[in-house]
């Protein structure tokens, strides 16, 4: 039995079936979520399938144009079939998404997040813990399902990049180069993809950065890296959150760091927080799942409210116990 072929046929048999079909990731969606969502839309609307993908709100000016210009809806009547991608579990799932999820008759999910089987929420799961990206994922479950074109190539290729950390991560495999060598056969343009995509700031968003690299405390010995943006930062900058994460990559070069915790309020009062190690045998999942959050081993979130010393005391202790660092 072969468990990829046999989910694909199953989503695509009852999509073909129904009237209505609307694919979501998760909330402050990065590019693997929507480029997951733009990507299953195009391999069902290769089978003859019409799909909506749902975003929380408009993408801003500081995505990439060309992720930008597809058609998003922010609002829809529960569908008939949900496709969840990037987002096995609920907790991170739009609000609007999470009542589509408890009404609908069917639903799928598609998935590389590790995962608690009592948090699954879709009755069909695809879930490879370890692999890159969603995209990645996509990529090897409907691969006999679909034709690269130009654009499939493109939207693959800007996920797993961003996953990636633009293939530096260790979860870029022996699977995702050779995914990588298919789509750049479609004459993708990798390097201008990568300059306009990932490696452009605004001037604006480079002067949030600049406040967030002043605001970097250590703790315990440079072992904890802490960056703080304030909401009044968001609002005197006019950078939405979406232009403020360079932060989170920069903070890990530091020698000597082991957890980078980057505290983002760009609403008063609600803290999204962003974990990232680079070390073996750390897992900043574990500090996310404590406080309902979720992610990686490598790179996980979370998000408080409320008061900000004590949210960040209260990551700053967990993130003490998981490296063992007793006071
Ligand atoms: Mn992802």
């Amino acid at each position: 039995m072969n468990k990829r072929k046999d989910f694909a046929q199953k989503l695509l048999d009852i999509c073909s079936h129904v009237k209505s079909v609307a694919i979501s990731g998760h909330n402050n969606p990065d590019y693997d979520s929507i480029c997951s969502s733009l990507a299953m839309q195009e391999i069902l609307r290769q089978n003859g399938i019409k799909s909506d993908v749902l975003l929380e709100k408009e993408l801003d000016e500081y995505f990439y144009d060309f992720i930008r210009e597809f058609n998003y809806k922010t609002e829809v009547l529960t569908p008939d079939v949900l496709i969840g991608v990037d987002i096995s579990e609920k907790n991170r799932m739009p609000k609007e998404v999470v009542k589509i999820a408890d009404n609908v008759s069917n639903s799928f999910v598609i998935d590389h997040h590790k995962y608690e089987d009592k948090d699954l929420w879709a009755k069909f799961n695809q879930i490879w813990v370890g692999e890159s990206s969603a995209c990645e994922v996509i990529f090897r479950t409907f691969e006999p399902y679909f034709k690269l074109n130009n654009k499939l190539a493109k939207i693959f290729y800007i996920g797993i990049y961003s996953d990636t950390g633009g293939f530096i991560y260790s979860n870029t495999k022996f699977t995702t180069f050779e995914i990588l060598a298919k789509l750049v056969k479609y004459d993708i343009k990798a390097d201008e993809i990568v300059r306009d995509c990932f490696a452009k700031t605004k001037p604006n968003a480079f002067e949030i950065n600049k406040r967030a690299i002043n605001s970097v405390q250590f703790f315990d010995d440079g072992q904890i890296a802490l960056s703080v943006l304030r909401y009044s930062d968001y609002q005197e900058t006019k950078v939405p959150y979406s232009g403020s994460r360079y932060i989170v990559s920069y903070l890990q070069s530091v020698e000597g760091v082991k957890v980078v915790i980057n505290v983002f309020e760009p609403e008063p009062k609600v803290y999204h927080i962003s974990l990232r190690t680079m070390v073996d045998g750390v897992d900043v999942s574990e500090i996310a799942a404590h406080f309902k959050g979720g992610g990686h081993m490598r790179a996980s979130g979370l998000t408080l409210q409320g008061d900000l010393e004590k949210s960040i005391n209260a990551v700053i202790k967990q993130t003490e116990k998981i490296l063992g660092i007793t006071k």
